[in-house]
């Protein structure tokens, strides 16, 4: 099943990447006023669920696009395009996030960067790597030197609960912050060390179920502000193991 992921989110990428190249004469249609979906979310979309369908005919998908397609103990999680916003604007932030679950539990996740030529990978108990090279979270344990990422899903569903309150008591704490607008990009690098902390409000399902494996394989630790996990993914913290308890009593502040 490893295998067969990584040849399909390779390929996945692939294409969105050639959509990418003729962005100009793409359809963009509007899911709200901020939300965009592109003929590339739906076309990769398809491509992901007609080809797992065709490998594994009795499992479970969840797509953005497409919603439940029914099926048995293995459910496939999958965003075609996470960070839309950052692909109708020409920029390289986006990516193909396909988590995989047994009876709910995350088994496999990857999460493909092809603008940059990334692909992350992880498979539950034996660790995470980016390009096939193992890959583990920073050393950071203090606010004061992490570099942290955030996204405001909150804004864009014009949702009351927002996310500036959170920014405003964590910027002059820390060093910094980045904000790629992709939730599995953002996950994967704190996988990796480039980030130290992430934590965003509002997402779904898809946005996070490969990346919060990816984290967790590579030493990170995940989970909701509260520090359980009930409330995931409306509410999400991920960072090194000493700086999380830092980043969790800022949050809840
Ligand atoms: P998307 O680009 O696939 O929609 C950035 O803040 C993160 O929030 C991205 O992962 C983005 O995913 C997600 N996001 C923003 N608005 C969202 C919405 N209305 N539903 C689901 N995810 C959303
Ligand atoms: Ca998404």
């Amino acid at each position: 099943m490893y295998t067969f992921l990584k040849e399909l989110i390779t390929e996945a990428g692939a294409m969105s990447l050639e959509y990418k190249r003729k962005l100009a004469g793409l359809t963009v249609s509007r899911k709200s006023v901020k939300d965009f979906v592109t003929e590339a979310d739906v076309a990769v979309e398809r491509f992901l669920v007609e080809r797992i369908q065709k490998q594994y005919p009795d499992h479970a998908i969840f797509g953005e696009e497409s919603g439940h397609h029914s099926g048995g103990d293995w459910r496939w999680v999958i965003d075609p395009i996470d960070g839309t916003g950052s692909f109708v604007h020409d920029q390289p932030f986006y990516s193909v996030s396909i988590g995989v679950e047994l009876r709910g539990e995350l088994m496999l996740g990857a999460v493909n960067n092809p603008a940059m030529g990334e692909l992350f990978m992880a498979e539950k108990g034996n660790g995470a790597t980016c390009n096939g090279r193992p890959i583990r979270v920073s050393q950071c344990d203090t606010l004061i030197d992490a570099m942290l990422a955030t996204g405001f899903a909150c804004v864009r569903d014009n949702l009351p609960q927002n996310n500036i309150k959170h920014v405003n008591h964590l910027l002059p704490r820390i060093r910094d912050i980045r904000r790629t607008g992709s939730a599995a990009m953002d996950l994967c690098y704190v996988a990796c060390g480039r980030y130290d902390g992430y934590w965003e409000l509002n997402l779904k399902p898809y946005d996070i179920a490969a990346g919060t494996l990816i984290v967790r394989e590579a030493g990170g630790i995940v989970s909701d502000f509260s520090g359980g996990t009930a409330k995931l993914p409306g509410q999400i913290i991920a960072a090194t193991p000493k700086l999380y308890p830092l980043l969790r009593e800022v949050l809840n502040a």
